[in-house]
């Protein structure tokens, strides 16, 4: 028995107990949950995957992240609670029940783990990886820069002192390259992209790295404007929603672009709460009704998936 000494789904949680949480979840809920790893940070800590779901074969599935950004520590308790919710309520609650008898979610806790572990220690507001390289003593790569669509061509900086730094190369960071190539290994049966940021309250979807609109914009303008509305009917939290590049800014090597671009056709980036008042540092009180709106969200978005197979 491995225990998660203080973990709460209500609190932040630093990086260790995550870690020992991902094992503690997969130890005691082994039908329905299973843990992999797949792949290693730069300063060498493991990348744990979750696999939530009834285990049965050739099932379609949904992969969700968080924790790209280090300082958007939203995100990472987002996939917690996430998961939290499939063991609570799986066999309890009709949805939730079909939802994970159909599907599988690909749950990836923290993304950038370095990152993260940099902003509990050292500097609360850090956003890259902690990758070096010669020439520079700046440190790090935006992840979100650094997917292979549009790279560094818009809202992307070549400096490596740089926030948004785009990085040496397309994937040249451990992290985003594990995640790619996990998704690329799984293209048939991943149906739906999702990535948990913060903040701004935003629904976004390709694109981000050009004005161009998708092949099916207008089906995810509607899955988006449905989905915000149930998000709203808890604690009536406003989202806007629409293409990454004029709903929030041009951005290129996004994550949601990258993987829309492989063919997963529902690709969307969340910006949780809340509008700037508090911004990256929201306080651990509003933990729950974030998270729990959100659910409200992804379960609606996996029920669309679900009824919509492609
Ligand atoms: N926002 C995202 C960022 O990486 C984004 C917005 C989404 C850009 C999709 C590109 C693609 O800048 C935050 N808060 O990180
Ligand atoms: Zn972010």
């Amino acid at each position: 028995q491995v225990r998660a000494t203080g973990h709460s789904y209500e609190k932040y949680n630093k990086w260790e107990t995550i870690e020992a949480w991902t094992q503690q979840v997969a130890t005691e809920n082994p039908g329905l949950i299973s843990r992999r790893a797949i792949g290693t940070t730069f300063e060498g800590r493991t990348m744990y995957l979750l696999k939530v779901g009834k285990a049965r074969p050739h099932k379609p599935a949904i992969f969700m992240d968080c924790g790209f950004h280090a300082r958007e520590w939203i995100s990472p308790a987002f996939c917690q609670w996430f998961v939290r919710e499939a063991i609570r309520t799986y066999g309890q609650e009709s949805h939730m029940t079909e939802l994970l008898n159909v599907l599988d979610f690909y749950v990836l806790p923290v993304v950038n783990i370095d990152g993260y572990v940099y902003t509990w220690t050292k500097n609360r507001m850090w956003r890259k990886t902690r990758s070096t390289q010669i020439g520079t003593t700046c440190i790090g790569t935006d992840p979100n820069r650094n997917f292979d669509a549009g790279w560094c061509k818009v809202g992307a900086s070549r400096k490596p002192c740089d926030d948004t730094y785009c990085g040496p190369a397309a994937e040249s960071e451990r992290e985003t390259k594990a995640l790619a190539n996990f998704i690329r290994s799984n293209l048939s049966s991943i149906k739906a992209y999702v990535t948990i940021h913060s903040y701004s309250q935003m629904m976004l979807y390709p694109y981000s790295y050009d004005y161009k609109l998708t092949e099916n914009n207008a089906e995810l303008n509607a899955l988006a404007k449905a989905t915000v509305k149930e998000l709203a009917t808890l604690h009536g939290t406003k989202y806007t929603y629409g293409p990454g590049a004029t709903t929030i800014y041009p951005a290129a090597g996004g994550s949601d672009d990258w993987a829309y671009d492989q063919g997963i056709k529902y690709s969307f980036t969340f910006e949780l709460r809340d509008k700037g008042r508090y911004g990256f540092v929201l306080p651990e009180s509003q933990i729950r009704p974030t998270c729990e709106e959100t659910m409200l969200a992804i379960k609606y978005l996996a029920r669309y998936v679900m009824e919509h197979p492609y």
